[in-house]
């Protein structure tokens, strides 16, 4: 029996998990076994999950994380692929639960799968989440072609460069990812660098951060909203580059169009 039986809420977040794959898969954004996701999943555990014997011997993290004591997440697995996700989220991820010592996870679900490599970047991001009282549970790392694209040049990734091309190509960006666009450094995949460089980055009030040469992260309240943020992004990505390629720079909304835009829609400053 699965563990997701009898429990709708966490079957709902996990298949959440499943649709959010297949778009990343749709969208390119998702070859072999690119990208990652986790969930924290403790609203949804109950008493007799927790009871539950582990399949694995307790891991190490690579870091104490305090936050997390007694929480689980659902994790993508590590060489799994999006595409296999998106049909079987059990096989291609799992759950996992932190022990109390904040430094270990087991896992706690139907088969042992291991987590993703960019687990200590992704459980660091949670622990400094709930540390500050965040309502973010979701936080998503893909492949976006246009955006990782924008990265091979120094000239996107000075502070906010990128951020206010991308910002006046269409309103819908500003609107649904008000606070832009941060850029973190080439760093090693899965290197407690990157994780540390992505949490300051989160910490500089960005939502979304672009790994140089690499991919995207994004943090949000789920899943689904970790990746509308990154649908949003990519898309101005797209229309930059495709005024580029009629041969022009494109002119972009003025700086007052975007004022106005705040203004009106309380977008935060
Ligand atoms: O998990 O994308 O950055 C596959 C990756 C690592
Ligand atoms: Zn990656």
């Amino acid at each position: 029996m699965s563990i997701l039986e009898n429990r709708k809420a966490l079957s709902d977040a996990v298949w959440q998990v499943a649709e959010a794959a297949g778009y990343l898969w749709t969208k390119g954004w998702a070859e072999r076994n690119g990208g990652n996701i986790t969930v924290n999943v403790t609203e949804h555990v109950d008493d007799d999950m927790r009871a539950m014997p582990a399949l694995s011997e307790p891991r190490e993290i690579g870091f104490v994380l305090p936050h997390l004591k007694g929480c689980w997440f659902y994790c993508k697995g590590t060489q799994k692929r999006m595409r296999d996700l998106a049909r079987d989220p059990m096989a291609n991820g799992s759950i996992i639960r932190i022990t109390d010592d904040c430094a270990h996870y087991e896992i706690v679900a139907d088969s042992i799968v291991n987590p993703t490599s960019e687990l200590p970047s992704h459980l660091s991001v949670h622990n400094y989440l709930l540390a500050k009282g965040s309502p973010y549970r979701a936080s998503l790392h893909t492949h976006p072609i246009e955006l990782v694209a924008m990265t091979h040049t120094n000239r996107f990734l000075e502070k906010d460069v990128a951020t206010n091309i991308l910002w006046s190509m269409i309103p819908e960006t500003k609107a649904f990812c008000p606070r832009g666009l941060g850029m973190v450094p080439y760093m090693l995949a899965g290197s407690k660098e990157l994780a540390k460089a992505t949490i300051e980055a989160i910490d500089d009030d960005y939502d979304v951060v672009m790994w140089e040469k690499h991919g995207i992260f994004a943090v949000d309240v789920d899943v689904m909203a970790a990746f509308d943020q990154v649908d949003v992004l990519n898309k101005a990505a797209q229309i930059y580059i495709s005024a580029k390629n009629m041969g022009f720079e494109p002119d972009g909304m003025t700086q007052a169009q975007m004022r106005e835009l705040s203004d009106v829609f309380g977008l935060p400053k």
